[in-house]
């Protein structure tokens, strides 16, 4: 009887668990964090039901294998088991029933309705995504921000506060998407994707298309900065009173500082 490398076993589970551990970055959104619940919720009970399957397939993988047997013939055929039907019908309705309330719950964070008069209001943003580029207007601020290719370009919005976002496509299907808010909405014209969300933690957010849409689809990033409202007001006064409509470039003093 050869003996199993349980080290190496341990191990690969080990890494394997860590790998799935680190492959989820943290939300940067109030509605990320209930994305990542949902995620993890998930994840429980798949490797719940996973230990099960693969649990009784090993044993019975070895307990049962060739040779281990003192006699060779083929074990005793047994067919129907109403105890078992039942089991294995009734259990995953139950997982099933119990994922579904859990996806109520994480929808009822993340397909909230703007806030309306109590809090400080939300920001509006309208997002129009178009071959190569975005378009980010803040309607009643007077201020556009434009930008095509890379780097795309960066808006600035307040941490802290629901921002409503109304997002549309120019010409094709395109895709909001930024990584770390563990969220992306189809950009599909002629029609407006309502959303919100709260950053949590001032900072720069990368994004990108999600949807393949031409040529240069791998070129459409936009930058998110996240800041202090007062910054985020003062930023607001600087586009109205100087950069207009395509002020993306403005943030990026790096372009073309190389030439002495
Ligand atoms: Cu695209």
């Amino acid at each position: 009887v050869t003996r199993l490398p349980w080290r190496k076993i341990g191990a690969l589970l080990v890494v394997g668990g860590l790998l799935v551990v680190g492959c989820l970055p943290q939300p940067g959104t109030r509605e990320g964090g209930a994305i990542e619940s949902l995620y993890w919720q998930a994840m429980v009970a798949a490797a719940l039901v996973g230990l099960i399957v693969y649990g009784l397939l090993t044993f019975a993988i070895l307990r049962y294998r060739r040779g281990r047997r003192a006699d060779d013939e083929t074990p005793p055929q047994t067919a129907g088991s109403n105890r078992l039907e039942v089991a294995w019908t009734v259990g995953p309705l139950i997982i099933i029933t119990i994922l579904f309330a859990l996806t109520l719950v994480a929808l009822n964070v993340v397909n909230v309705r703007p806030a309306g008069g109590g809090e400080p209001a939300a920001v509006r943003l309208e997002v129009t995504a178009f071959r190569w580029g975005w378009r980010f207007s803040y309607p009643g601020e007077g201020v556009v921000v434009q930008d095509n290719l890379e780097p795309g370009p960066e808006i600035v919005l307040p941490a802290g506060r629901q921002i409503a976002v109304t997002l549309t496509g120019a010409d094709v299907v395109h895709s909001f998407y930024v990584p770390q808010f563990l969220y992306k909405r189809d950009a599909i014209p002629g029609r407006a994707n309502e959303f919100v969300m709260t950053i949590d933690q001032p900072g720069v957010y990368a994004g990108q298309c999600a949807e393949f849409c031409g040529l240069y689809h791998a070129r459409m990033p936009f930058t998110i900065r996240a800041v202090s409202d007062t910054d985020y007001e003062a930023w607001l006064a600087d586009q109205r009173a100087g950069a207009g409509p395509t002020a993306g470039a403005g943030a990026s003093p790096t372009t073309g500082a190389s030439q002495p």
